[in-house]
């Protein structure tokens, strides 16, 4: 399987510009090849990662990926997509988001040199307007560019001229790492298919016709039961640890659909074909095994997050699943509990009636407290109590931070010492 077969299989190729030349071409030589980012934000959402796990794979064929982040790019903003016009960001707001951009693909595709990592700002900023309008400007034709989809579709609503520009932006980031990188193809989201022709066509002007330079896009991720991929009650799921936990990264995979979970492990694993044949099996005989969907949030989260990541998810999950939560770790309970119900409380040693009641207001009055204890309902650090004399004393477990209240069968309540 050459390495375009593979993405055929994954069903990771929406639109290719001359498919019989890239396939020979990867069967040619170790290619480079790129995909843009623009720091919009400060970290990405699993929506962006997939074309940079396709550089990946590349990479694993043997060939050259490159990463451009867009801080030329991000300072003018990228139509495509966007029903309406873009508000500019501050300088110092796009500074911010590269440096946090940098550091995720740094942390995901390393730092040892395999992958390349450039800033567009770099040639972008040095350019000036002349020399844009007379070497670059002069080769575009405002017709072929008002005809492209990004542009046609925003002309009722209206463009400014700053963001009608970006397509010739990208299109000097292709020839430029095409002359400077030894970059041959670009790749991108479905959305990317206008700018990445562009940039081609601005090669074979400058370059000649017979320029070696390709493009290809990726489909727009959809699901089964047709809402938006990658979000969920709480927002987009995001790859920063600090806005979306591993643990919540982890659910987030486990509780995919049966019938979106193949395609997912075809796009967000490194499993090769015979695994994930063997997973799709699993799916149709035993799906309520659910192994499919573990696999897949295994390796993902540890893709993204790291080994430790998965332990510490599976651990939290057993753990509020059994109700023994005793031997959970800070850093367990902190994700574990993040969307659950907490209140802040002292130290202060109490009887377990007047705890519940009056200082975390878990239950509503004494007596609802006593039938509750009594009845076996409630449990303190996973151990049930049943003597309504018991005393909490908050220092006893998870070094004085935390107690942890389960109240019936599924009910958590997280108490922090302050
Ligand atoms: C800039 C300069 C280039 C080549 C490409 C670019 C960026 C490109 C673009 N891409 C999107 C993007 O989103 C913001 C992320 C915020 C953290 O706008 N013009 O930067 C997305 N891209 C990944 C995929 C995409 C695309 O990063 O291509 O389709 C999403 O899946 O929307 O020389």
């Amino acid at each position: 399987m050459t390495i375009l077969d593979e993405l055929k299989w994954r069903g990771a190729i929406n639109q290719q510009t001359d498919e019989a030349g890239l396939s020979d071409l990867v069967k040619e030589k170790a290619v480079g090849l790129y995909v843009g980012i623009d720091p919009t934000g400060d970290s990405m959402h699993i929506g962006h990662l997939i074309p940079f796990m396709i550089l990946k794979r590349f990479q694993l064929a043997g060939h050259k990926p490159v990463i451009v982040i867009g801080g030329g790019t991000g300072s003018i903003g990228d139509p495509s997509g966007k029903k309406s016009e873009r508000v500019l960001q501050t300088m110092a707001q796009i500074h911010h988001n590269e440096d946090a951009i940098t550091a995720q693909m740094e942390h995901l595709f390393g730092q040892d040199g395999s992958f390349k990592i450039v800033n567009n700002y770099e040639w972008l900023s040095k350019m000036s307007l002349l020399d844009f309008l007379r070497d670059y400007g002069k080769l575009f034709n405002v017709n072929n560019m008002l005809a492209k989809e990004v542009v046609a579709s925003r002309l009722e609503v209206g463009i400014s001229f700053t963001e009608f520009t970006y397509q010739i932006l990208q299109s000097v980031d292709f020839l430029h790492l095409y002359q400077h990188e030894d970059v041959q193809l670009q790749i991108g989201g479905a959305d990317q298919w206008g700018n990445i022709t562009a940039g081609i066509d601005l090669i074979h002007k400058i370059e000649g016709s017979e320029a070696r330079a390709y493009g290809l896009t990726i489909p727009l991720m959809l699901k089964a039961d047709g809402t938006k991929f990658g979000k969920t009650a709480g927002g987009s799921v995001w790859l920063d640890p600090e806005k979306t936990t591993p643990y919540e990264f982890y659910q987030f995979w486990l509780n995919q659909d049966d019938r979106d979970v193949v395609k997912y492990l075809k796009y967000f694993t490194f499993l090769n074909k015979e695994e994930i044949d063997n997973l799709a099996q699993k799916v149709e005989t035993q799906p309520e095994k659910r192994e499919a969907q573990r696999r897949l949030a295994q390796e993902v989260t540890s893709f993204v997050h790291g080994k430790t990541a998965v332990t510490e998810a599976e651990n939290i999950s057993k753990a509020l699943f059994s109700g023994d939560v005793s031997a959970l770790s800070a850093s367990e309970i902190e994700q574990g509990f993040k969307n659950m119900p907490s209140v802040d409380i002292t130290a202060e040693v109490r009887n377990i009636v007047e705890w519940l009641v009056d200082v975390t207001s878990i239950e509503s009055s004494r007596r609802q407290a006593r039938e509750d204890i009594t009845n076996g309902a409630i449990r303190i650090n996973g151990e049930k109590v049943t003597d309504v004399n018991a005393q909490i004393d908050p220092s006893a477990h998870f070094d004085g931070k935390f107690v942890i209240v389960r109240r019936g069968k599924k009910r958590y309540f997280l108490a922090r010492v302050k």
